[in-house]
């Protein structure tokens, strides 16, 4: 084993990061949230060639991938979303003609894998606000997870984008912040359980829901007043999907 040395060993942390840091500090995308909605349309956005960042506010990115069913650590996928499965090489297994099951901890781990290869992921920055300018999403107001957990008055840092995409899951927290400060968007609410519903409005409804600021995965529902779903991962992985394309589409 070579000699090592501390201070290199610092260096080399502190000049990296702050590279990556700055790098990203005028991005083409921006997207809130390291769920698999997220994670999906970081990998297509980063493999068309956008410079795309990802914020993810907890240690852990995968959001609410983990923990399976009732901590039973398998997901359902339908067969329409399996070939973006076989894009990321993650693999599947086939329950019976509608029903694909998942390792969740395959899941997880490749689409983190495959999101940080063409995007520049960030783990524990959580985004407080959005820059607005003439009437349009124009970047994310960041700051470190610990400040806001523990209350500190340090003020944050700002991100300018050409689009931000909200996958931020249950919370919708870019569209609830756009929605608190009159910026004329309204939140539905999601609704009780109906799987196949759910599932189909999730996609169905990815789109731009204010100038500038694009809605994937749970927070679609949040939005449009969907139903939730439970266990199932085909919407999410396809509207992580679809709101690449559309971004994809409108940056070009
Ligand atoms: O909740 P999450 O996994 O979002 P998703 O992609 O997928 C939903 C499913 O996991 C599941 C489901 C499927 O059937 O119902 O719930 O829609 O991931 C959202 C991520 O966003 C992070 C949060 O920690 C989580 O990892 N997040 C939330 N608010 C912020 C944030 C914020 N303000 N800044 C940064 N990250």
């Amino acid at each position: 084993m070579g000699m090592v040395d501390e201070i290199k060993i610092s260096k080399a942390i502190v000049e990296k990061y702050s590279a990556k840091l700055m790098d990203v500090l005028e991005s083409d995308v921006a997207i809130v949230g390291g769920g698999p909605s997220g994670l999906v349309s970081a990998y297509y956005l980063g493999d068309m060639g956008f410079k795309t960042v990802l914020f993810e506010k907890k240690l852990s990115l995968g959001g609410g991938i983990w923990g399976g069913g009732m901590m039973f650590n398998k997901v359902v996928v339908q067969e329409e979303a399996t070939g973006i499965l076989d894009d990321l090489g993650i693999g599947y297994e086939n329950y019976d003609e509608k029903h694909y099951v998942v390792d969740a901890i395959e899941l997880a781990g490749g689409l983190i894998y495959n999101a940080s290869k063409k995007a520049k992921v960030f783990n524990l920055i959580n985004v407080e606000d959005v820059m607005v300018k003439n009437g349009r999403v124009a970047g994310l107001v960041i700051n470190y997870t610990p400040v806001e957990m523990s209350n500190l008055h340090i003020d944050p840092i700002t991100v300018s984008t050409k689009a931000v995409i909200d996958a931020t899951g249950h919370d919708a927290s870019v569209c609830s912040i756009l929605a608190r400060k009159g910026g004329d968007l309204e939140l539905k609410g999601e609704k009780y359980m109906d799987a196949p519903l759910g599932e189909r409005g999730v996609v169905d409804n990815t789109s731009e829901v204010f100038p500038g600021l694009f809605v994937a995965g749970m927070t679609v529902a949040a939005v449009y007043g969907h139903p939730r779903m439970g266990p199932i991962f085909g919407g999410m992985l396809l509207s992580g999907k679809r709101v690449a394309e559309l971004v994809g589409s409108k940056l070009k």
